[in-house]
């Protein structure tokens, strides 16, 4: 396996341990007759949350992926929560894999109040020099290993609440760091009843999945060809500093729509790759998706 496949196998496998829901949409997909094999399932990206900070965030995240060939592409602005994002193209020379695309967002901590960039940078000041130069990236399982342990401390449960009150995404990255936020279910290649994002939700919500409904469970782009919805985050019991438990959201799931572009329309179906159809992302869509982990999705 390339030091990537390592990576991503690794990313999926933790995911898929944290997040019940994961198999529990596999199994669904399967006893269905959508799939006869997990592998069926087209990733259609993957995302990560990171701190804003000298030595973080994205400018340190994405060197990883830059590494292993991801090509970065267009920046997003969410002006309320706070946060700047991209999307990362896979490696061109792997267009035959359908690897996933990566969406990975940052915190601009200088603009939260004093009292949460405080709070943020008693834990994240201890990264006094950039982790991953340090890293040999062409180790796939010491990437896979950094990617999962904890980089700064773990905060008490008092501030995690003083974070969550003002922005819910600092609460989430200092506990959950760099821990896959989502993975998606390309739904188009799909069978017929299922290859639309409403067919899918359809099932998803016949199956008792609960599934973000801010903004309306279906997200659709301006242009009509990106259609999201996911699932509203699980939890899981954390544990803060002191040894304090208190359950918080951690990871979700995503399922996306991505329809043939207008000028590849006259193509039979099975021609039909990524190529021709709608690429990158939509804000408007995005800025809902984030609030998969929030408060009034999960119900905590
Ligand atoms: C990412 C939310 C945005 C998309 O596909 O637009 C997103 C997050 O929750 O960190 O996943
Ligand atoms: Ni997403």
């Amino acid at each position: 396996m390339s030091p990537l496949d390592t990576v991503l196998s690794g990313l999926m496998r933790r995911y898929t341990e944290r997040v019940p829901d994961v198999q529990n949409i596999i199994d669904a997909m399967m006893a269905e007759g959508m799939i006869h094999s997990p592998n069926q399932i087209e990733n259609d990206h993957i995302a990560f949350r990171t701190m804003g900070v000298p030595n973080l965030g994205l400018a340190s995240f994405e060197k990883i992926f830059l590494a292993y060939g991801y090509e970065k592409r267009d920046p997003y602005n969410f002006a309320e929560k706070k946060l700047s994002a991209y999307w990362y193209a896979p490696p061109a020379h792997r267009a035959a894999d359908n690897l996933p695309r990566i969406f990975a967002s940052e915190l601009r901590v200088h603009e939260l109040s004093t009292m949460a960039q405080e709070i943020i940078h008693k834990y994240t000041d201890t990264v006094d020099k950039d982790p991953v130069d340090a890293l040999d990236l062409a180790d796939g399982a010491a990437v896979d290993q950094f990617l999962h342990q904890p980089l700064w401390a773990t905060p008490t449960l008092a501030e995690y609440q003083t974070l969550l009150a003002e922005s819910e995404y600092a609460a989430w990255v200092i506990y959950n760091r760099y821990y896959l936020n989502h993975f998606t279910i390309s739904v188009h290649n799909l069978p017929d009843g299922y290859n639309t994002i409403d067919g899918f939700v359809q099932f998803l919500q016949a199956r008792g999945f609960k599934l973000n409904s801010s903004g309306g469970v279906i997200k659709v782009s301006p242009d009509g060809g990106l259609r999201q919805a996911s699932t509203v985050a699980q939890l899981v019991d954390a544990q803060f500093a002191g040894g304090e438990m208190h359950r918080i959201a951690g990871s979700y799931v995503e399922f996306a729509e991505r329809r043939v572009l207008p000028q590849f329309a006259h193509l039979p179906t099975r021609q039909l790759t990524r190529e021709h159809r709608r690429e990158g992302f939509e804000a408007a869509n995005a800025d809902k998706i984030f609030e998969s982990t929030f408060v009034a999705q999960t119900g905590l």
